[in-house]
């Protein structure tokens, strides 16, 4: 019997996530016939949790959302999603992809905002507990390369419309915290889409194997 895994997929925007999530299920369901997949997205896919999407990508131009807040409501949402769909769902023997989790935070909250990773820490000892990816795969994407991905499918919401500066910060801490993770795949996302897949076909498929699945 297969035991299902939750696998998380993480990059600054346009680096083509919510395509490798989709791309990923058809891996598993054409080569292992695996069919019980939820997809997720962080933050979202849960009628609460969307609601708290909009206010995060919303942009106030009397009043400013501070870091701290930011925080709160990315844990909020990634709560509410864990605990309404993504335990139930692993505890049933279900396959998960999240487009984005926890290193989301600590990449654009800690990296980008500055906000002490103590204090993120915690957060994530307080409420993740056992709802840690089996695999983490990272899209590398330079930054302008990805922003220009995301302006040219439409315009800039909140946080894409922040600065070249904060986007390297964030990529920068990204790569300093998946190298330290060994449950971990990185891809160089700013390739064009064939080599792109073939890379994460190749990786998925080495990993896969050494689950034995
Ligand atoms: N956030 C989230 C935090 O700050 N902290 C947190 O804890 C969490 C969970 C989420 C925002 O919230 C922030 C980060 C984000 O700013 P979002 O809209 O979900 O908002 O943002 P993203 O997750 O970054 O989604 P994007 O759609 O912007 O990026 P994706 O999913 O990486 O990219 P994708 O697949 O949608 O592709 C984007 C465009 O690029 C093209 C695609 O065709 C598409 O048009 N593209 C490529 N083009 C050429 N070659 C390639 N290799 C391409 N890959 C993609």
């Amino acid at each position: 019997m297969i035991k299902n895994k939750f696998i998380v997929v993480e990059g600054l925007e346009g680096a083509g996530k919510t395509h490798a999530c989709i791309y990923i299920k058809n891996i598993l369901y054409k080569r292992y016939n695996i069919k019980n997949i939820l997809l997720v997205r962080q933050p979202g896919s849960t009628f609460i949790a969307e609601i708290i999407r909009k206010l995060i990508k919303k942009k106030f131009y009397f009043e400013h959302l501070t870091k701290e807040t930011e925080l709160l409501l990315m844990y909020a949402a990634r709560i509410q999603l864990i605990e309404t769909k993504i335990k139930p769902a692993l505890k049933k023997g279900i396959w998960v992809i999240s487009d984005r989790h926890d290193l989301s935070s600590i990449a654009y909250q800690g990296g980008g905002l500055g906000i002490n990773k103590i204090i993120i820490n915690q957060l994530k000892l307080l409420f993740l507990h056992d709802c840690t990816p089996d695999l983490t795969i990272y899209l590398d994407v330079c930054p302008k390369i990805g922003l220009k991905r995301v302006l040219n499918r439409n315009s800039l919401d909140a946080i894409e419309s922040r600065s070249l500066e904060f986007f390297k910060r964030v990529r920068k801490t990204y790569l300093k915290n998946i190298k330290l993770d060994q449950k971990s795949i990185i891809i160089n996302a700013n390739l064009n889409f064939n080599i792109v897949n073939d890379d994460i076909t190749k990786k998925i498929l080495i990993w896969l194997k050494k689950q034995h699945i």
